[in-house]
């Protein structure tokens, strides 16, 4: 079954993602839980942000599912990535999705890696190697991590000016061979693929059998059904593979939280049930 999701940031020092609640981590909770989200996907400054037994009330309390956590937090706040040239770097960047891994695989949920994949294309041929090996690395380590808790691991293709590093669904065909770990899935941003995508649909019928999370978001990141994403044969192509993960809304709280969030979920429903 396919399950929704809404987006949490408790990140007071990054003000301008797109998520969609950034009030405190209950009042979030309770805003979807009374729209009738299935889940809600954290993104916090690090693992220890949020104590894993309030959670779990919180969670109870409103019939709500982890869907993910995010790791991005290690980047923008700290400037660890993975592909880093300074192994010092790397190791940090390790340690935090690591630990992200743990938070998330207490609750089921899957860590995501997205901008903590660095930008990795760009320089020398050197550079190239290295940073792809280091990625390469990165994965093996953290998806080995996740499988011992219990979890996958998400890696998620980003947009040329977020990374020059992994941008397409196809891309995870042609590395995927480079890989030690079969615990690493896809997550199919719909933003992302909007911009890098031939076409979307397409793309998630080809690769489907790799996607484990999808993030909800319109052609311009706002919410879905305010931009020009054309959902239907999107939504078709995702009952095709018979996808069963997430539909998380990571989109832009435009023109407010809560009427993005009422407007997501009833795009949900309009596609989804
Ligand atoms: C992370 O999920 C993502 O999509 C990035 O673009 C966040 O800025
Ligand atoms: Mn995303």
């Amino acid at each position: 079954m396919i399950r929704s999701a809404v987006t949490i940031a408790l990140v007071p020092q990054l003000t301008s993602g797109p998520w969609i609640f950034w009030e405190d981590l209950e009042l979030g909770m309770k805003k979807a839980a009374a729209l009738g989200f299935d889940g809600i996907e954290l993104f916090t400054a690090s693992a220890d942000a949020i104590d894993p037994d309030h959670l779990a009330e919180l969670l109870e309390k409103y019939q709500l599912q982890l869907a993910a956590v995010g790791t991005g937090a290690g980047k923008v706040l700290h400037g660890w990535t993975l592909t880093d040239p300074d192994p010092e770097i790397r190791k940090k960047a390790i340690s935090f999705i690591s630990d992200m891994i743990s938070f998330g695989a207490k609750f089921g949920a899957p860590a995501i890696i997205g901008s903590m994949q660095g930008s990795f294309g760009l320089g020398t041929g050197a550079r190239l190697a290295h940073g792809f090996q280091h990625f390469c690395e990165g994965l093996d380590q953290l998806g080995e991590k996740a499988k011992q808790e219990g979890v996958f691991l998400l890696v998620e293709p980003l947009n040329r000016y977020e990374t020059s590093g992994f941008n397409y669904l196809f891309a995870f065909d042609n590395f995927q061979p480079f890989l030690k770990t079969r615990n690493v899935k896809v997550l199919a941003d719909l933003f992302h693929m909007n911009i890098e995508e031939d076409n979307l649909a397409q793309a998630i019928l080809d690769y489907g059998k790799y996607i484990g999370h999808v993030h909800f978001a319109d052609s311009n990141r706002k919410p879905m059904g305010l931009g020009h994403t054309d959902m239907k044969p999107i939504a078709a192509a995702l009952k095709e593979i018979g996808y069963d993960g997430f539909v998380s809304a990571e989109a832009f709280p435009i023109p407010s939280p809560d009427e993005a969030a009422e407007q997501t979920i009833r795009e949900f429903r309009k596609w989804f049930k």
